[in-house]
């Protein structure tokens, strides 16, 4: 298993001017037929032989300008076909075979129940025909599709459609043609029995655009919000970057079978249906806004990815950290801003930091990699975008727009590097950014401690800041970051006060009352003139850089901030700080052997928020207690039944002391009237089902009815799932049972919900919760080859049932390797993710280290996928 080396790279020795493809499907016997236009690149060495990747092909015949080779003119490797001798410029015809129904790794052309599908990115296409599989290779693609008329008559590729007809033997073929150069990562291709919904969208220089979006005949009463989300999409994008569409039509796929969330191909997306279906009685508030998201973020890719591509791999982040960037901007703006930065950023804390202290910690742009597909990762996408963050941060929105313009203009058909895109954003600027580019080569999270000096004499009020940024399993040393860290004020009464600096550089005009410190040494001091009271420090608002803050606040000041803070974030950030202070608390009770008891702070400041006046998506965020993941980031040595008994108790706490306020947000939240995905319904829904959700923890007869009957009556699934949660995760067996039963019943023939039925039971944290997984794996419903079915009840039971995942048996610990073992043969891409929680043992007590090495240590004897191979081999002690 070679690793491959930033370091290392080199121009592509041939390049490419036109790509025909000609596929003749069939599923275990397809034939694709290429014939390529390659040219010596001037730019490497005269007399290079031609290298194509290819992998699991039955080469049928080679042929270079009409000549046949014969097998000594050519070697054929497991991984590439070399031709020693070839001239300067040629015309190269492969003609391969094959087997897409036994292709269970859902990479390269594969099938999805009844029909062909493909993914691509990023090393896919090389399981299709033998090309240079590499993003810096680009080339028009025309693509001609030929299957049997009856079972497959849809049949799509990327771009426009230009040709079409029918032939011996029930066959027909439709000929694609890709005006626009674009490496083989882009290519798709989807033949089968499909329905479509269609739209248009007129462009702002007033050019129609079709928009389709093809489904199995099923699911075509789900893709009305899908089709309004990417028309909301492309509205946005002209709007806030002035980034038109260019081809004619944009198609998306929706199909079972898929490894990721969705695919940007060229004008042919391909999601998995997860990511696109949804129908109110269906899908969850949650599905819809990610569905919005996501359908958004393909969209995006079309300028930020597709008509300017990532050099090299290693630049994966150039692509998806400004796209995600871009994605979380408009659902900000379709939804409620500070609520979306609050889900954002608490995902980014809880599992991106987790990556960042683990064993595969890598910088934003890795400088290695064994298999490319292990760095789809949320440092990559998460804290790639809370780089791209910081920049428009630096910049404002006027000099972003101006850089993003000058990237797009600059670069538009190329292949381009993470310092192209700085580039553009420096010279539209002036700003400097040689230190910030360590936020892409450093891996780990910074940690900042601050400290606060009021000196009421000078009416001075001084911030001194220390960064240090941890050791990483990949980087013994680390550098000083520039970090922008923006701050407040506040008064005694709770408001901002006008911030002027003396000493250290800022953004910002003196006088306002947010300000951007520059941080950029390993300790610096800022000073701050006319404060004439203590005040306490709101800092790094709006999470203004992804980095732990450590200031030592009291509970005093916490309550200030939240009651006061004029940053939603941060607003947010003090109860969550509050809240972990008091769970920690209980913690060291429930060590002492001691009945842990909350404390009562916490009660008062939860119970004011009902008075407070805060906007009902506000105000549910901030009665969410901290999850038992990120809970456990706040250990050195993790207590894991401690954590889930401690915050049960404070959530039975809450729920005892705050009864009538529960009550009534419940009563008061109850929304009559049809189902609307609307930010504003979403809000009311959710904080009805969490209070309700707080009530439950006390199993009153009247409240366990309640949700019985929502349960039952509910005309939409946010709902129907809230209850049927509630009641699955509570002491009532025999209802839990009996909804369950009843929901299973209701939607067995639906795949998405009875994903959905999975993760309820995987995440219900009863003791019998494993014997439960091992039951449901043996369902119907449930195949290991399916990524959505093995993410919804082997990934859930794993990662959001600690208690059980870390049972002291170490039975999960040999259940998730007995799985990922199976999985490994099948489809390396999800048996890697899926090993996740087993690599994570640093933090755990050494009776589970070591049964947690000891399954690393097991899979590691095994036969490994090269996927696995370096994930495991990262993980071992
Ligand atoms: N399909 C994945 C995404 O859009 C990889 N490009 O992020
Ligand atoms: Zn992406």
């Amino acid at each position: 298993n070679d690793i491959i080396y930033l370091k290392d790279y080199l121009p592509p020795a041939f390049l490419i001017q036109t790509v025909n493809l000609e596929f003749d499907l069939s599923p275990h016997e397809t034939r694709v037929r290429s014939t390529i236009t390659f040219t010596r690149n001037q730019e490497r060495n005269a007399g290079l032989p031609l290298e194509l990747h290819g992998n699991e092909l039955k080469l049928i015949s080679v042929e270079i300008d009409g000549q046949p080779l014969s097998e000594s003119q050519y070697q054929i490797t497991a991984e590439q076909l070399i031709i020693p001798d070839v001239p300067d410029q040629f015309v190269l015809k492969t003609d391969v075979q094959i087997d897409p129904a036994n292709n269970t790794s859902l990479e390269g052309l594969y099938r999805s129940n009844t029909m062909f599908c493909t993914q691509c990115e990023a090393e896919g296409f090389r399981k299709i025909t033998y090309y240079p599989d590499r993003p810096d290779v680009m080339a028009a693609f025309t693509t001609t599709v030929i299957a049997d008329k009856t079972e497959y008559p849809v049949l799509l590729s990327n771009g426009n459609p230009v040709k079409k007809g029918e032939l011996d033997n029930n066959r027909h073929f439709v000929v694609w043609q890709d005006p626009f150069d674009k490496p083989a990562y882009l290519f798709a291709l989807v033949a089968g029995d499909l329905q479509v919904v269609k739209d248009t969208f007129t462009t702002m220089s007033g050019r129609e655009v079709a928009l389709e979006i093809w489904v199995e005949p099923e699911n075509i009463t789900k893709c009305d919000h899908a089709m309004a989300s990417l028309k909301a999409a492309m509205k946005w994008d002209e709007e806030v970057y002035g980034r038109e569409y260019d081809l004619d039509i944009y198609m998306i796929v929706a199909v079972n079978d898929f490894n990721m969330g969705a695919m940007e191909n060229k004008g042919l997306n391909i999601f998995n249906s997860s990511c696109v279906l949804a129908r109110p009685d269906t899908a969850t508030d949650g599905a819809f806004q990610r569905i919005e998201g996501v359908v958004a973020h393909e969209y995006f890719h079309n300028w930020s990815g597709n008509r300017v591509t990532c050099r090299d791999w290693f630049q994966l982040s150039l692509k998806e950290g400004f796209t995600v960037y871009r994605d979380q901007c408009f659902s900000a703006d379709m939804n409620d801003e500070a609520v979306k930065r609050i889900e954002d950023v608490a995902m980014l804390r809880t599992a991106q930091f987790a990556e960042d202290a683990g064993p595969t910690a890598h910088p934003v742009r890795p400088d290695h990699f064994i298999e490319i597909s292990n760095f789809y990762t949320l440092t990559i996408y998460e804290k790639g975008s809370e780089i791209v963050r910081m920049i428009a941060n630096l910049l404002g929105p006027d000099l972003f727009r101006k850089g993003s313009d000058l990237y797009f203009e600059r670069h538009d058909g190329q292949a381009v590097t993470v310092e192209d895109f700085i580039g553009a954003m420096a010279d539209a600027s002036g700003i400097d950014f040689s230190q910030f580019m360590r936020w892409y080569s450093q891996s780990g999270t910074p940690e900042l401690t601050v400290s606060g000096h009021y000196d009421a004499a000078a009416q001075q009020y001084t911030l001194t800041i220390k960064q240090q940024t941890p050791v990483t399993k990949d980087q013994p040393e680390k550098l000083p970051l520039h970090i922008p860290v923006k701050v407040g004020l506040l008064n005694g009464a709770g408001a901002d006060m006008p911030l002027t600096l003396s000493a250290g550089e800022a953004s910002g005009a003196q006088g306002d009352h947010d300000r951007v410190l520059h941080l950029r040494e390993a300790e610096q001091v800022f000073v701050f003139e006319n404060i004439d009271e203590e005040p306490v420090p709101s800092l790094l608002r709006g999470f203004s850089a992804p980095v732990k803050l450590d200031f030592g606040y009291t509970q005093a000041q916490l309550l200030h901030l939240m009651r006061h803070d004029s940053d939603g974030f941060n607003r947010w950030d003090a109860g969550q700080r509050l809240a972990i202070t008091a769970l920690k608390a209980m913690v060291t009770q429930f060590e002492a052997g001691q009945i842990p008891k909350l404390d009562s702070a916490l009660t008062e400041a939860y119970k004011g928020l009902f008075e407070s006046g805060l906007n009902p998506a506000i105000l549910a965020e901030m009665l969410m207690l901290p999850g038992e993941a990120y809970l456990a980031e706040q250990f050195d040595i993790v207590p894991v039944d401690a954590i889930h008994a401690c915050r049960n108790i404070a959530r039975k706490t809450l729920a005892e002391t705050l009864n009538a306020e529960l009550e009534q947000t419940v009563a008061a939240n109850q929304l009559t009237g049809e189902y609307r995905p609307l930010a504003e319904d979403i809000a009311k829904r959710r904080l009805k089902n969490i209070c309700q959700s707080y009530l439950m923890t006390l199993e009153a007869d009247a409240v366990v009815e309640r949700s019985w009957q929502q349960f039952s009556t509910a005309d939409n699934m946010t709902d129907q799932h809230a209850a049927l949660t509630a009641l699955v995760h509570s002491k009532q067996d025999e209802k839990a049972k009996a909804a369950l039963e009843s929901f299973e019943q209701q939607w067995k023939d639906d795949a998405l919900v009875m994903d959905q039925w999975f993760q309820v039971q995987a995440s219900r944290p009863h003791p019998d919760a494993l014997a439960r997984v091992k039951a449901l794996m043996e369902h119907p419903a449930f195949s290991l080859k399916n990524p959505n079915k093995v993410r919804s009840l082997i990934s859930v039971y794993c990662n959001q049932n600690r208690v059980n995942f870390h049972s002291i048996d170490g039975l999960s610990y040999q259940f998730l390797a007995d799985v990922v073992l199976e999985l490994d043969g099948m489809n390396p891409q999800i048996a890697s993710r899926l090993i996740t929680p087993l690599t994570r043992w640093q933090k755990m007590d050494a009776k589970r280290q070591q049964l947690m090495q000891a399954e690393l240590q097991r899979i590691a004897a095994a036969d490994l996928s090269k996927d696995l191979f370096e994930v495991v081999q990262k993980a071992l002690p």
